[in-house]
């Protein structure tokens, strides 16, 4: 493969719209993609799954067998995938000229908390894994939902530490204006901590200060990437930073290098 997206992010966001739309893209210009779907617990999926890891695991049957509701179900099923993974792989392996893109749990703590999901992007991605976190630009229209997702995107970044895009989908919700406010959180997150400096108590104030000196400090603001899945709107800019991570361009520690 060319190089690997595995997407993530809380439920509703739109990771499953955000993988079709993003293979369409890549066909519409002239790349080879597949998407592989991750998620046993998904009812439907909005775009032609080349490998659907559904065919092999099925929460029904989970439930019935190990007495589970279907929270319990999910996560069982989500550590059953390794069962699969060399099946996986060997599929893969045929696909050499395919960007591939990783469909994930709804739930992203399925993804996340589960030490298997470190094993599946290193096995099926290995070091040309990049992952994708995709944000609710409508939750990102007040500053202490744009702080959560932000939250939620560090974790995500702790766990695997692959360099990680923060996707802002549904922007066709959200207007020109709140658009530009969270471009300048990102860019000045002074802007931001100033406006909760105007209101909360003391200490909230200093933890989301400390929160936003953190971001700054470790280079974490300025990388959000503004999409909307339903109207096509972005995807040449994801495609840049991927293009540039497995093209050698990006931050040592974290880079792609053939050998
Ligand atoms: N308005 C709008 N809705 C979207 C967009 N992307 C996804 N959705 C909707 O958000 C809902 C959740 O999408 P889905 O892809 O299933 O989210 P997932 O749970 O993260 O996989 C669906 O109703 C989608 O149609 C978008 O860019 N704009
Ligand atoms: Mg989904």
């Amino acid at each position: 493969m060319k190089g690997a997206l595995f997407v993530t992010g809380p439920a509703g966001t739109g990771k499953s719209s955000f993988c079709g739309a993003l293979k369409e893209w890549f066909i519409k210009n002239n790349m080879d993609a597949a998407i592989v779907n991750l998620d046993p617990g998904s009812e439907f999926i909005p775009y032609e799954s080349d490998i659907d890891v559904r065919e092999w695991i099925s929460i029904a049957d989970i439930m019935a067998e190990y007495s589970l509701g279907p929270n319990g179900a999910q996560i069982v099923a989500s550590d059953l995938i390794i069962e699969h993974i060399d099946r996986i792989k060997n599929i893969l392996d045929e696909l050499t000229d395919y960007y591939v893109i990783f469909d994930t749990p709804g739930q992203i703590e399925l993804f996340t908390l589960r030490t298997s999901s470190n094993l599946i992007v290193e096995t099926l991605g290995g070091k040309k894994s990049m992952i994708a976190f995709i944000g609710d630009s409508v939750i990102s229209t007040t500053p202490s939902g744009h702080i959560s997702q932000k939250l939620m995107y560090s974790s995500v970044l702790a766990r695997f530490f692959k360099p990680t895009l923060y996707v802002s989908n549904k922007i066709d919700l959200i207007s020109e204006a709140q658009l530009n406010d969270i471009k300048e959180w990102e860019e000045t997150p002074d802007k931001l901590a100033d406006i909760f400096m105007e209101e909360g108590t003391p200490m909230r104030k200093d933890f989301f200060y400390n929160i936003l000196n953190a971001f700054q400090e470790s280079g974490l603001s300025n990388t959000i990437i503004p999409v909307s899945t339903k109207n096509m709107v972005g995807f040449e800019d994801v495609y840049s930073a991927m293009a540039l991570f497995l093209s050698g361009g990006e931050d040592e520690d974290t880079l792609y290098k053939d050998d």
